[in-house]
């Protein structure tokens, strides 16, 4: 069985990874997480008596750290999911992104590149360093616009955007130069169980729940292409096995959506599920905020290479997809009280205080 150094696997993405390469038993995962806000050990407690994941409380920009583990358990593929992952705090605290986006990567990276370089030339051939990223980096569609390309240009525009696509350059600077063999994957917006409720689709669900407002920036109308999270997952497995060093693969839903229409669903799913308290509908919670600075008009992904070359193309529609992930959210109550504290209720009452 292969080891993999997983970063990030406490996170929504990656722990979503975990646990289905887990129950596959495809490899011997070190899970390498910081904890932070977003980070969620309790995600993971499936896994409390499984020998074959071990999870280290860490972070990718500790050097000293990031060796020991490379040597200790000598892994065939560095799979990098870490990173801070929220647009609307890296508006407010870019520096945060830019110390694990792009300082934490390129730590990650200085420390594979040694390990690497001292792998028989049978292992090194073998070893791959897989960089999760996302469709953000191309910037923003106008509406008639073709769907992004892995040739289109990288046009950030959050700092959030900019610290992925920093990143994304390293990794594929660490190839060139130094023939690190590396993938990239470029993601559109996820969605599923564990997604931490600052995201738009579980924030709308849990604040419908509890009869609050949904707040829509702007008028509602950009566009993002959805993925039901479980096929990202798939894809990244198979990028992993099959996907041709240093190139990048565009991954997405085939679902664009305005934000409107997907809170409208979601109203209509949950009205269905728990009718509202008050029997008013929960759409008539929607209220609409000032806009995010700078928000991005609309995402698509061209995912023709990966379906041509790979054969992956998204198995979850839209629909089924949102329909299961909102019977999640209200069959984990318990998941949403843990994650409900803290840090996060600091951070919600400091957004969604004025609501
Ligand atoms: P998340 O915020 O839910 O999880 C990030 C995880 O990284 C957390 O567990 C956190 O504790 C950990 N982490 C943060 N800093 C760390 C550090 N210095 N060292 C070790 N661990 C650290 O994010 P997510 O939504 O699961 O996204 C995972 C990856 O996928 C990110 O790289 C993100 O850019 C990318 N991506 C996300 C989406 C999406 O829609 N969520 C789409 C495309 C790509
Ligand atoms: O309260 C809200 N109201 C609202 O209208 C929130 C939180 C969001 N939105 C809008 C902004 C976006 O147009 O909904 C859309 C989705 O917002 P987010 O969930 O914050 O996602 P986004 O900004 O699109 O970025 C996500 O997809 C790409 C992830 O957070 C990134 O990590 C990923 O790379």
């Amino acid at each position: 069985m292969q080891t993999w150094l997983v970063t990030g696997g406490a996170g929504f993405i990656g722990s979503n990874f975990v646990l289905q390469q887990r129950r596959a038993k495809a490899a011997r995962i070190i899970n390498l997480d910081k904890l932070t806000y977003a980070g969620n050990i309790y995600n993971l407690a499936i896994l409390k008596d499984d020998p074959d994941h071990i999870f280290v409380h860490g972070s990718i920009g500790d050097r000293e750290l990031v060796s020991r583990l490379l040597s200790q358990f000598r892994p065939q593929a560095v799979i990098h999911f870490a990173a801070e992952s929220h647009v609307d705090r890296s508006i407010q605290h870019p520096e945060t992104f830019i110390e694990t986006n792009v300082v934490g990567t390129f730590r990650l990276l200085e420390e594979v590149r040694q390990y690497w370089g001292n792998l028989t030339t049978s292992e090194r051939e073998n070893f791959r360093f897989l960089q999760i990223s996302t469709d953000e980096v191309y910037g923003s569609l106008g509406p008639d616009d073709p769907a992004f390309t892995e040739t289109t240009p990288y046009a950030p525009n959050s700092p959030y955007a900019a610290s992925k696509a920093a990143s994304d350059h390293l990794v594929r600077a660490y190839h060139e130069t130094y023939g690190v063999p590396i993938l990239i994957t470029n993601c559109s917006n996820n969605y599923g169980p564990l997604q931490f409720p600052e995201k738009f689709i579980p924030l709308m669900i849990l604040n419908a729940l509890r009869g609050k407002s949904l707040p829509l920036y702007g008028d509602g109308q950009n566009i993002r292409d959805w993925l039901y999270v479980a096929d990202h997952c798939e894809a990244v497995h198979l990028v992993l096995e099959r996907g041709v060093i240093g190139e990048s693969y565009n991954l997405g839903g085939l679902s664009e959506q305005t934000n409107l229409q997907v809170v409208s669903q979601i109203c209509e799913i949950l009205d269905r599920l728990v009718p509202h308290a008050q029997s008013v509908p929960h759409y008539s919670l929607i209220k609409f905020v000032p806009d995010r600075p700078g928000h991005d008009r609309r995402y698509a992904m061209n995912i023709g290479k990966i379906t041509r070359e790979l054969g992956w193309k998204p198995k979850e529609s839209f629909y089924d997809g949102i329909v299961k992930t909102v019977r999640w959210y209200l069959d984990h109550p318990d998941w949403v009280e843990k994650v409900a504290s803290g840090a996060y209720r600091q951070w919600l009452e400091q957004q969604y205080g004025q609501l």
